[in-house]
């Protein structure tokens, strides 16, 4: 789809193989309707088939990354029509995209904007970050998996708390309790983001791939098969030009050059 079609992101290419996906509704504090999720699932999708594409970052504004599923959009919405209609299932397609996918996240990142920050593969913070679950505030719960990825990542104690007092966590929090990766400094998570994604956009993409496919493996399996399953794809790795290239630069001291092949 051509970028200027969009109404609620923006889309570029922010060099060296990264997309640059913006949430843009900042008035609105990047409140997720449903319109802005489908362009966000088109544009991932768009990245995820482009051979030139190595890695996307998707970010927000200043003071939102995103403050949560938009609430106007829902709040007359009856049982059977959000049921038959399968409301919101549409935003799992973000966790199925192949290729890595970084969130920066700047300010708010509430409910169903944690949520998709949580389905990116990295989550980079400002100091300013404030992630949270507030549903029970709405007579509701979380629906995009703020149940789930966030008490794998948490644990059960914090995410039980937050998801049933509705109190946000700082970036230090969430660095701490290993929600996100790191905390950059304020004014330069985007840039970090891309800096990230650059560098996993140089390496071979068939193993990027597979890295993120094995990695992503360990929240469904049992151990044992998570092993088997690693082990199947790294077996499997040895059928690549990028491996014989990249073991062959290693022994001849010079550095790879993958043709993602
Ligand atoms: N939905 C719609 N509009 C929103 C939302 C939202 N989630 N968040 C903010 N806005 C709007 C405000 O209504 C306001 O609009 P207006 O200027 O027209 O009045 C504008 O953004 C600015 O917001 P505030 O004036 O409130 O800004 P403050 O700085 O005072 O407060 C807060 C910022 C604390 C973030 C506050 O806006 C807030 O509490 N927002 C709601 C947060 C929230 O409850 N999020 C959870 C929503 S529910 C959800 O995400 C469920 C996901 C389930 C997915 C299910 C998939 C199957």
């Amino acid at each position: 789809t051509d970028a200027g079609a969009y109404k609620n992101i923006l889309v570029s290419a922010a060099g060296n193989g990264v997309t640059l996906i913006t949430l843009n509704r900042p008035k609105a504090l990047n409140a997720l309707n449903s319109e802005l999720f489908t362009e966000l699932n088109e544009a991932t999708a768009a990245a995820d088939e482009d051979p030139s594409v190595g890695a996307i970052v998707i970010t927000g504004s200043e003071k939102a990354f995103a403050a949560g599923a938009d609430i106007k959009e829902m709040r007359n919405k009856e049982f059977a029509e959000a049921y038959k209609g399968n409301f919101l299932g549409h935003w799992t397609k973000i966790s199925q995209i192949r290729k890595p996918i970084i969130a920066a996240v700047s300010g708010y990142a509430l409910g169903g904007g944690c949520e998709l920050a949580m389905m990116c593969d990295i989550i980079l913070a400002a100091p300013n970050a404030n992630f949270g679950q507030p549903e029970i505030n709405l007579g509701v719960i979380p629906g995009a998996g703020g149940s789930q990825r966030l008490t794998h990542a948490l644990g059960k104690s914090l995410s039980m708390e937050i998801v049933l007092t509705g109190k946000n966590v700082t970036a230090d929090d969430a660095e701490r309790h290993g929600l996100i990766s790191r905390v950059v400094r304020e004014g330069d998570v985007v840039e970090e983001a891309i800096k990230v994604g650059a560098t996993i956009a140089k390496k071979g993409q068939v193993a990027v791939q597979a890295a993120k496919e094995a990695v992503n493996a360990s929240f469904e399996l049992p151990l044992a098969e998570g092993l088997r399953f690693e082990r199947r794809l790294f077996q499997a790795l040895f059928a690549t030009k990028d491996q014989k290239e990249g073991m062959g630069a290693f022994a001849e001291k010079r550095k790879a050059k993958f043709t993602n092949e």
